[in-house]
């Protein structure tokens, strides 16, 4: 049987394992990214691992998250990452150059190659036929070192891609369509292979609006073949060079099939609070509008900005609502600025944010209280967008400016013909706003500010570890609760213990003190714990709260590892029920820790009920080491990398 295109480029890349669902395997990184709200800390550990410059074929760090500057904080975190990676060997995307999955795929993606970067949707590089995974920092920092990249090998879905969209119907409705059948942990441990005869009708920046919602189904990548689309676009970007054609063998095989008919999908939106909450927007047109926000790493490309554009062109936003738009790249917006599509959007009253991710993380534009806010991002969990009783809709561009000039939520196929958007011939290229890293770093200085702090380190494992239930949560937990980030808390991320004080506060406020008078203890989850964001502050901040272990039903991929990475033990009930059983203040124990870890299931004690609960502990024999050496800094320095 034939190789698909996920197995082609894992296969020349394994380092590690065997290409078998569920086994570890490790592969080598060939390029990653780092953004600046995860990239103070993954450039400290990187620091901290000593390593001298970074040993990838071209790492990049863009500042695009945190630029908002209400205080010295987050300018200080920029001048950081900046002297850093110029010492290192890193490219730097300076602020204003655009939101780093959009640059990466104009500029620096490259088919075949494998990307690891610090944001959960580095995934949006797959569009362009790249496997491209996120992860926390420290594994990235891991990886700028040289090292490879540890994951049990995901099974490969093949998502065929029938017929053609009909008008006004888009790529953003067929990721909600796999979001409405496969829920946000329908992904877990997968990738999905997009094929079949719709992918031809699909251009470039579509695909990638595809591959960069997969992380909302929580999987590990998804990836579009490397065909002639990529082709076109890498040459009309300038970089023929980069392009090699990716593609699944005939007689490919998969894990797991399944299929759309693209002609058969209707305009959707995903409700509050969750991106799988999808529904027709058809059954949406009693819903009134306050705010709209149309672009981030989902829905920001020129096609998207010109159809965008086009809607508006001699209209005006309603006056009810409050439009924002944030053209994805400098690429971008001085293309709508030079062929007078910006004027459109002025005109009818938009209001023009830097190319950014901005209202996506909260960075500004909250809405008000109780508002009904369209967006064309990728996640509108509860109090992301700053404001907790917003209502948040995530649409395609198409929805968002129809419903901005309207007030109510609209389905476009009203505005009658649709406006054809080609891709261009020559997009125009100008890097000047990325920094060369010098030569061999050594006049280089690092500046660090005062904000940052040194981020706490595990310690190796005790043989009893005991504590209280401080918390008990339920299903699908964000990382976005775990750790909120808005304007207000962003510029602190590379300050654990200012951060602490926040961690988990959105289901429990008073989570961090009753950690902090307890020294530390144990946290009690659902399903699907730590989805989401990459954030390795989600595990950082409860390490420096003594948090030892985490029992959920389940755990979402990225912050499994980074609670691994971090030292604090994943653990899974083997009885769901027992779940039910486990009280907040519960007293439990583990004991013989140092002969448990070695064991797929741990036995934990509830001293309170006199009870006791298997956990299943089902992870590799690095991982055990990560638990038992104190995370992964210490084993890898420990194996001498
Ligand atoms: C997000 O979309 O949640 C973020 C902000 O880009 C995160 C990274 C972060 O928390 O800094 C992500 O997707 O990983
Ligand atoms: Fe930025 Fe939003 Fe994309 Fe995250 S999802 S990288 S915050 S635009």
């Amino acid at each position: 049987m034939g190789l698909n295109t996920a197995k082609k480029i894992i296969k020349k890349h394994l380092v590690k394992g065997e290409m078998i669902p569920g086994e570890e395997i490790a592969i080598k990184i060939d390029r990653t990214l780092t953004q600046d709200s995860t990239g103070t800390m993954a450039y400290l550990q990187f620091e901290a691992l000593g390593i001298g410059r970074v040993k990838t074929k071209k790492s990049v760090a863009y500042i695009d998250h945190n630029i908002l500057q209400s205080g010295p904080e987050n300018a200080d975190d920029h001048l950081y990452i900046q002297t850093v990676a110029k010492k290192h060997g890193i490219y730097f995307s300076r602020p204003g150059n655009g939101i780093c999955h959009q640059v990466n795929l104009e500029r620096f993606g490259v088919p075949g190659d494998t990307l690891l970067g610090s944001d959960s949707h580095t995934p949006t590089a797959g569009g362009i036929g790249m496997l491209a995974i996120g992860a926390g920092g420290l594994d990235v920092a891991v990886a700028m070192g040289g090292g490879e990249y540890y994951l049990n090998m995901p099974k490969i879905v093949k998502v065929n891609l029938k017929g053609k969209l009909g008008d006004w119907i888009t790529a953003k409705d067929i990721i909600l369509e796999m979001l409405r059948r496969l829920s946000v942990k329908g992904g877990v441990g997968k990738i999905f292979e997009y094929v079949g005869d719709g992918v031809k009708t699909l251009s470039v920046p579509e695909r990638a609006t595809i591959t960069n919602m997969g992380a909302e189904l929580g999987a590990t990548t998804s990836i579009f073949p490397s065909d002639d689309v990529v082709h076109e676009f890498l040459k009309a970007q300038g970089r023929e060079e980069d392009f090699s054609l990716v593609e699944p063998d005939e007689d490919a095989g998969y894990d797991e099939e399944m299929e759309i008919d693209l002609s058969s999908l209707e305009p959707m939106a995903a409700c509050p609070h969750s991106p799988d909450k999808v529904v027709p927007v058809s059954k949406l047109k009693d819903v009134k509008v306050n705010q709209v926000c149309i672009g981030s790493c989902t829905n920001s490309s020129y096609a998207d900005m010109m159809k965008v554009a086009n809607i508006l062109k001699g209209n005006t936003v309603n006056e009810n609502v409050s439009l924002t738009i944030s053209p994805g790249s400098k690429q971008v917006l001085t293309m709508l600025s030079k062929n007078g599509a910006l004027s459109y959007m002025i005109d009818a009253g938009a209001r023009i944010l830097e190319s950014a991710c901005g209202p996506c993380i909260g960075m500004g534009q909250s809405p008000a209280t109780d508002a009904v806010s369209l967006r064309t991002f990728n996640r509108n969990f509860e109090g992301r967008s700053g404001t907790k009783s917003a209502k948040i809709y995530l649409v395609s561009p198409e929805i968002a400016a129809a419903s901005a000039l309207t007030g109510h939520v609209t389905d476009p196929r009203q505005l009658g013909r649709p406006f054809e958007v080609e891709i261009p011939a020559k997009f125009l290229i100008d890097d000047n706003m990325i920094v060369e890293p010098s030569k061999d770093g050594e006049d280089v200085k690092v500046v660090r500010g005062p904000n940052i702090k040194p981020f706490p380190k595990a310690k190796s494992l005790g043989d009893v570890l005991k504590g209280k239930v401080l918390t008990k949560v339920v299903d699908n937990i964000t990382t976005d609760h775990i750790m909120p980030s808005n304007a207000k808390l962003l510029p602190y991320r590379s300050n654990i213990p200012y951060l602490a004080d926040y961690c988990l506060t959105p289901c429990d406020e008073d989570f961090p003190k009753k950690a902090k008078e307890n020294s530390g203890g144990f946290i009690a989850a659902g399903e699907n714990y730590g989805q989401g964001s990459s954030r390795e502050h989600a595990a950082l901040a409860p390490l420096y709260l003594g948090i030892k272990a985490v029992f959920a039903k389940s755990f979402a991929r990225i912050h499994r590892q980074n609670l691994i990475n971090n030292g604090i033990l994943p653990l899974v009930f083997e009885k769901p029920e027992d779940y039910e059983d486990i009280d907040i203040m519960d007293e439990l124990e583990i004991e013989d820790m140092l002969e448990q870890v070695n064991s797929e299931i741990i036995v934990v004690n509830n001293k309170t009920k006199n009870k006791k609960y298997n956990m299943l502990f089902n992870v590799t024999q690095r991982q055990r080491d990560m638990i038992k050496y104190g995370g992964l800094i210490n084993l890898v320095k420990k194996n001498n990398m």
